[in-house]
């Protein structure tokens, strides 16, 4: 009868002298691996007689699990000492201040800011925002919109046309959202009030002009809309854009093809070592152009001009950024510089909205 009770005094001595998980395995492997002892004699009760292997089982089984209770004890006893010594080396600071996710780190491009900024105005005053497509027809860009045949703006040296089509025919980038308009005229049925801020194109480059720019344009179709609506429109967004109480505007008479009669706008501001304040001073600034629309404009588009009239405006929108926030360069716009837009990009959770501040 082999002595179980010496070898698990050995094996618990051994499984207790084990320092780590590495020592604990090498008496797991002695004891109960193929030619562990443990095994060995397992592997000695198959070849006993049955009484003598109901005396022998219970106490090689006993030993067997016995053994295995200890293995176990020892391995949660070290993930234990393991999990305390973690605890005690990896503290966290509560005081240090929360990191920011992405979309935290993320700016808002001024232009983006600054459409978002028109939207919530103009949508204040029942407009919609309508888009269309870059590319164009020189149709929707300019003859509808009553240009001439022989306009400068339809030369190669103003526009970027696309290669002539068999036919003859040339598309073109759009040179201003106008073409938006058209669309809309001509698939909706007034009364008709949107605005159309997007990308146009000019061939043009050097400090104030980039090849592309962005627009808005406006415009209002009814049977009895007027300038001093215009007057008012425009009054109501300078002051709500620039967030003053109250501004000076000037109309000067001007010319466009789409418009009759066709004016510009200046504000009243006052120029403070490089600052422009609204609403005081003995300085002017152009910022948009407007009139009522030609009756050209509205037959190309389907309207009766004796039953219908409307008023249209359009303003540059990387200027109306440049003077709102105070950036020198357009340029600096377009160049993808990820330290310029961390100083003049906005926060992308907070929306413009009138109630809360468009620019807060
Ligand atoms: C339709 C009818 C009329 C849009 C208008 C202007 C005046 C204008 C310029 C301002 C600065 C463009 O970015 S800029 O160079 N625009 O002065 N735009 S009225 O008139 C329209 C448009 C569409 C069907």
């Amino acid at each position: 009868m082999p002595d179980t009770a010496q070898l698990e005094l050995e094996l618990l001595r051994d499984i207790a002298a084990a320092r780590d998980e590495a020592s604990l395995e090498a008496v797991r492997v002695a004891a109960l691996g193929k030619n562990g002892s443990i095994t060995a004699l397992l592997k000695t009760l198959g070849t006993l007689q049955p009484e003598e292997r109901k005396a022998q089982g219970p106490s090689i089984n006993g030993l067997k699990d016995r053994v295995n209770a200890a293995l176990a004890a020892r391995r949660d006893e070290f993930k234990s000492a393991t999990l305390e010594a973690r605890l005690n080396t990896e503290g966290v600071d509560v005081t240090l201040p929360v990191r920011e996710t992405a979309a935290e780190i993320g700016r808002v491009h001024p232009i983006t800011q600054v459409i978002d900024e028109l939207t919530t105005i103009f949508a204040d005053m029942g407009f919609a925002v309508a888009e269309g497509p870059d590319i164009e027809t020189d149709d929707y860009n300019f003859t509808k919109l009553n240009f001439p045949q022989d306009h400068p703006a339809r030369e190669m040296q103003d526009t970027f046309f696309f290669n002539p089509k068999p036919d003859g025919s040339r598309l073109l980038l759009r040179t201003h959202t106008s073409p938006v308009q058209v669309r809309t005229m001509l698939s909706q049925k007034p009364p008709i009030r949107v605005i159309c801020p997007g990308r146009t194109y000019r061939c043009d480059s050097d400090q104030t002009h980039t090849p592309m720019f962005h627009q808005v344009e406006g415009v209002v179709i009814d049977k009895g809309s007027h300038l001093g609506h215009l007057k008012w429109i425009l009054a109501e967004f300078c002051k709500a854009f620039f967030e003053v109480d109250h501004v000076n505007m000037r109309f000067r008479p001007s010319f466009f093809p789409f418009t009759e009669p066709s004016l510009e706008v200046d504000i009243q501001c006052r120029r403070d070592k490089g600052e422009i304040r609204f609403g005081e001073g003995d300085d002017w600034l152009e910022i948009l152009g407007c009139g009522m629309v030609h009756p050209n404009v509205l037959k190309n588009c389907g309207l009766d001009p004796d039953a219908y009239q409307g008023f249209a405006w359009g303003m540059g929108i990387d200027r109306i950024a440049m003077l709102k926030y105070g950036m020198a360069d357009l340029r600096a716009f377009f160049e993808a510089d990820v330290r310029w837009l961390s100083h003049y990009g906005f926060r992308p959770l907070d929306l413009p909205t009138l109630a809360g501040g468009l620019s807060s």
